[in-house]
């Protein structure tokens, strides 16, 4: 989940604005008579799309805790699938070894992967945003479910685990349970594994954007073939996900724990922000001829509406700013240095924070 920037306004402009919206909201319910529930939905979307901290983390809460936010979400996916009756993009499906990885492409810009084993006909869903279209999918292919992987709590990943559950009773829904995921059946602490035909899963956890936030690392196999990990909102192509639950230093380690898995495995994020994120990068580092030469490759596959996913994580180091806090070319475009007595993890997680705090303000100029 991500939501509109722009966290500096001043002190004055949150009453104001929220007055606002709350007049605004009510004159909307006198003059059509809505039922009270589309109301305050209307006005949870109005907050949503401040960011000014006080406003922003109340609606943040009603949008995880409340039924509210799942009502909010449904309405949001109503839109989405108005707006791209076919799907945001064009998703080409990757098949090794009889292992199938087919991005599916749901909401406005939001990814859930169907992963099969050709052999026996099984399937395993990441983040089953929209069930109706996941659903589709599967039996286009003629596939069983058996499994859900489950990133993190955010509508916009789990809110189809109920949907799909129903109507595949034996199904699994596997996350972590500090993320309060809808319809866990299984849950998951750091390096589990889970195994569904003959497809081979490790969860690793890793905090910051949520609390239990989790990535899913599906073996290559013995043949050699490169692994893949299935990243939700932690890491995107050249981006990272917001730290709306976690400090600089708990998602440095989550990113550490991303840079540490071996350069040929395929990174397939949660969101297709390629564009947006390759743009932020220029700004911090202006000369990348890696990240030049992925950008002018994105907008030719964007130019078709084609997905981007996946890169891999060898290229991500060369341009993913996110994965490059280590380096100098860094910390001087951020006009940052460790001081003489900083601990090296301190100092990354400064940098990290000055890094994502910039994200954050960052506006998209198309
Ligand atoms: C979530 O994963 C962490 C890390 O492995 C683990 O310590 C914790 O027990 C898990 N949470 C729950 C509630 O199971
Ligand atoms: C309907 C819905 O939840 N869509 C989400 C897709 O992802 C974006 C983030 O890029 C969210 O803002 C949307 O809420
Ligand atoms: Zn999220």
């Amino acid at each position: 989940m991500l939501f509109p920037r722009n966290m500096a306004a001043s002190d004055w402009s949150i009453p104001l604005i929220a007055t606002a919206s709350f007049c605004t909201v009510l004159c909307i319910c006198l003059r059509f008579r809505r039922t009270r529930r589309t109301i305050w939905i209307t006005l949870l979307s109005k907050i949503m799309a401040r960011t000014e901290k006080p406003l922003f983390r109340i609606a943040y809460t009603l949008y995880t805790r409340t039924r509210l936010g799942y009502m909010y979400y449904k309405r949001q996916m109503r839109k989405a699938r108005e707006q791209f009756p076919a799907g945001h993009s064009r998703a080409q499906s990757v098949e090794v070894n009889g292992i199938k990885i087919i991005p599916i492409s749901v909401l406005s810009d939001n990814y859930s992967y169907l992963v099969i084993d050709t052999a026996s006909s099984v399937a395993v869903v990441v983040d089953p945003a929209d069930p109706q279209t996941v659903q589709a999918v599967l039996e286009e292919e003629g596939v069983m479910l058996e499994a859900i992987l489950c990133t993190h709590k955010h509508w916009d990943h789990s809110g189809g685990n109920k949907g799909l559950q129903k109507l595949h009773s034996s199904c699994r829904v596997y996350g972590n349970a500090t993320d309060n995921i809808p319809g866990l059946t299984h849950p998951l602490s750091d390096k589990d594994s889970v195994d569904v035909g003959r497809m081979h899963f490790k969860a690793l956890f890793t905090p910051g954007h949520t609390v239990g936030h989790m990535i899913y690392l599906l073996d290559g196999g013995a043949t050699g073939a490169p692994s893949s990990l299935f990243s939700g909102d932690l890491v995107f192509l050249s981006g990272c996900g917001r730290m709306f639950e976690g400090s600089a230093s708990t998602m440095l380690s989550s990113l550490d724990t991303v840079s540490s898995l071996s350069d040929e495995t395929l990174l397939w994020p949660g969101h297709e922000y390629a564009e947006d994120n390759l743009m932020f990068a220029a700004e911090v580092e202006p000369c990348n001829a890696a990240r030049e030469n992925k950008y002018e490759w994105v907008l030719q596959q964007r130019g078709q509406k084609l997905c981007t996913s996946p890169s891999t994580i060898g290229e991500e180091k060369e341009y993913n700013p996110f994965l490059r806090i280590h380096t100098t070319e860094l910390h001087q475009a951020l006009g940052l240095q460790q001081d003489s007595e900083e601990d090296w993890t301190l100092f990354r997680a400064r940098v990290l924070e000055e890094l994502r705090r910039r994200k954050d303000v960052y506006k998209r100029r198309f």
